[in-house]
């Protein structure tokens, strides 16, 4: 199988509930290669720009303020790039079903996440879903000179 790159976001509930270290331990199990890993506080330019494509959902505003950490006291972003066979769809089940409610309750969000009385899934981590998402997301939060070959 030709190996794939995937960005992993540990969103700021995971900085401020101090579990980042137990997620990337999580993220291990995938067998995959870290190409990839810093902390960003998150500009509102680039929160917009990454959930560019659900800019027409109800939750969009909640989103975005959630990524740039307005939710979880300021806390930054921990922006990861894993590289390896099947590395969007292991680290997908490493991560868990959208809603933390639904979530394998071994898995990132099944642990960690929660749902708030507002609605919002406040799930910890972001994943990309498909290999073309997975490129332009890779290109939006590094540069190549950030990145392992
Ligand atoms: P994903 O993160 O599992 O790929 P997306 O559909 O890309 O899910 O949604 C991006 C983020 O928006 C989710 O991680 C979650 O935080 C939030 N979200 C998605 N769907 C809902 C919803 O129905 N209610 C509240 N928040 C949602
Ligand atoms: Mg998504």
């Amino acid at each position: 199988m030709t190996p794939q790159s995937v960005l992993v976001l540990i969103k700021p509930d995971g900085l401020q509930k101090a579990v980042a270290g137990e997620v990337i331990s999580l993220f291990s199990a995938g067998d995959l290669k870290l190409v990839g890993l810093k902390l960003v506080q998150v500009p509102l330019k680039l929160a917009r720009a990454h959930y560019g494509h659900l800019r027409g959902q109800t939750f969009f505003a909640e989103i975005v303020d959630y990524l740039m950490g307005k939710l979880h006291g300021n806390n930054p972003v921990v922006a990861m790039v894993y590289t390896g066979p099947d590395a969007i769809a292991k680290c997908r089940r490493i991560a868990g079903a959208t809603n933390p409610e639904a979530a394998d309750p071994k898995s990132v969000r099944g642990k960690f996440g929660r749902v708030t009385t507002k609605g919002v899934f406040e799930n910890l981590v972001h994943v990309s879903s498909d290999v073309k998402e997975a490129r332009r997301e890779i290109k939006l939060w590094f540069r190549k000179s950030e990145l392992l070959a």
